[in-house]
């Protein structure tokens, strides 16, 4: 049998997409640079009119899933990071915010099959929020992490030969999960 893994190995051989909230953009900013730059010292093109990763800007974080989800059934991505920043301050909005982004960007991924980032701050204040985004630590460094994993682990069980097979020794790398569906879109 099998133990699957994502590695960090060939991060610069997949597409990702990186979703945007603008509601609290001091924080949101901050969070994509330090998830660009975890991406980038992974040897990923993060630039824009590269080929390695797309960006998307909601107005705010109710927004992120339905985006994700659209940007995931598209067959482009390996993975879809979804960054944004939720802070309760005196808003009522918090608790509606928080829940539908949670739920909603969970659902993007199984709906999809495509893995989803969780890459949202919900905190209590302002401060909380950028102490996780580069005053303490930068949390964006963190989603780009799992992304980079997710990607990599889900393509290891594609990879994975069925029980048939791997039991006289099949085995051979399937392309990426954008790069086999840009072909059977080709075909
Ligand atoms: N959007 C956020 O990203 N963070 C918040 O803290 C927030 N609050 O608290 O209101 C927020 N609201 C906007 C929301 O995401 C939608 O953009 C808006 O309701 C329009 O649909």
């Amino acid at each position: 049998m099998a133990v699957f893994e994502g590695t960090f190995a060939h991060s610069n051989t997949y597409r990702y997409a990186i979703v945007i909230g603008r509601f609290n953009d001091l924080v949101t900013t901050r969070l994509l640079e330090g998830c660009q730059d975890c991406l980038k010292r992974h040897g990923v093109d993060v630039d824009p009119q590269g080929t390695q990763v797309d960006y998307a800007w909601a107005p705010g974080c109710f927004e992120l899933p339905l985006l994700a989800r659209q940007l995931a059934m598209s067959g482009r991505y390996d993975a879809v990071i979804c960054i944004g920043a939720v802070i309760r301050g005196s808003t009522p909005h918090f608790d509606y915010v928080a829940g539908e982004v949670s739920k909603g960007i969970a659902a993007a991924a199984f709906q999809t099959g495509v893995p989803v980032v969780f890459g949202v701050l919900t905190t209590d204040t302002m401060q909380q929020a950028l102490e996780r985004a580069g005053i303490k630590s930068n949390k964006g460094w963190d989603f780009a992490m799992s992304a980079l994993e997710m990607a990599s682990l889900m393509q290891s069980i594609r990879s994975a030969p069925p029980a048939h097979q791997a039991s006289i020794g099949a085995s051979g790398a399937l392309p990426t999960l954008a790069h086999a569906r840009a072909e059977t879109i080709a075909e």
